[in-house]
């Protein structure tokens, strides 16, 4: 199978709902060396994106749109094994993040994208999870004396939760204890700089760029 027949073959499996073809289509990307990160991005997920379309337009329900999430988280979940397991041994700690999908919000399939994404570069993840309150994020940045928070979002009506986390901070005095990044689909960089955000990242691959970029910041 070549590498656009394994994307196309991807889209299609989500598209269908069919678990069995969505899971060998994985495999035979594991198997064949393809890069993961593309045929999660450019396949399965674009296979999700098209789901949430036709849901949109009423030509899909929320049942199918629940079972191919559910499809997708699994498809997601064995893709990102395989991407820390390539990980190079002995990669240099270059520091500590906490990320979560905010209160209100239970999106967690491009957060577990960024997340594998990250690690491979030596940075430990701390997922919080879906529907996380703000007291919560902070007292566990707190707790792994963190770098970075980072939150995601894939509704407008949770974003409030990052300004929110901002003010939060702000009001604990603990601001500048962190750098913060934000991403998620109705997420941009003009609310990232008004809510006074450190990072927006539009993607996992921009999200690594954008991590380790504040990495670098903060230890000058
Ligand atoms: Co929902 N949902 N959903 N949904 N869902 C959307 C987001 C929606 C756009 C669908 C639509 O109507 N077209 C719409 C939101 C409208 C809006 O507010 N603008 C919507 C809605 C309305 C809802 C419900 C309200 C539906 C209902 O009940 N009537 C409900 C809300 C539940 C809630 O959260 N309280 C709901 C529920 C669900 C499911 C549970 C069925 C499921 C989620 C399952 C899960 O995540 N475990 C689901 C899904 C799957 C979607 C769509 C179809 C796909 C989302 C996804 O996984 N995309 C979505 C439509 C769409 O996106 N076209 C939709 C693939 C993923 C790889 O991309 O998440 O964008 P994405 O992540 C990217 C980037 O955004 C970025 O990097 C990732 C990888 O490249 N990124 C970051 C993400 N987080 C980041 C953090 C960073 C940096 C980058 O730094 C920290």
């Amino acid at each position: 199978m070549s590498e656009r027949e394994i994307l196309s073959s991807a889209i299609q499996s989500i598209l269908d709902n069919d678990k069995e073809k969505a899971l060998a289509v994985a495999q035979k990307a594991i198997d064949s060396g393809s890069d993961l990160l593309n045929v999660l991005n450019e396949g399965f997920s674009e296979g999700i994106r098209q789901v949430g379309d036709l849901f949109e337009r009423g030509e899909k329900f929320l049942p199918e749109l629940i079972e191919a999430a559910m499809i997708m988280e699994k498809v997601t979940a064995a893709l990102n094994e395989e991407i820390i397991k390539e990980m190079p041994d002995g990669i240099a700690k270059k520091g500590t993040m906490i990320i979560a999908t905010v209160e209100g919000d239970v999106h967690d399939i491009g957060k577990g994208i960024v997340i594998s994404m990250i690690k491979t570069q030596g940075i430990d993840v701390i997922d919080m999870g879906r529907d996380v309150g703000i007291e919560a994020i902070i007292d566990k940045a707190l707790e792994y004396d963190a770098d970075i928070i980072g939150t995601s979002a894939l509704l407008t009506s949770t974003i409030e939760g990052m300004k929110k986390l901002e003010e939060e901070l702000r009001r604990r005095g603990l601001r500048d204890r962190f750098r913060t990044i934000v991403g998620g689909a109705p997420v941009t960089q003009k609310f990232a700089e008004k809510i006074g955000a450190d990072a927006y990242a539009e993607d996992a691959a921009e999200a690594v760029v954008k991590v380790l970029e504040l990495l670098e910041s903060s230890t000058g």
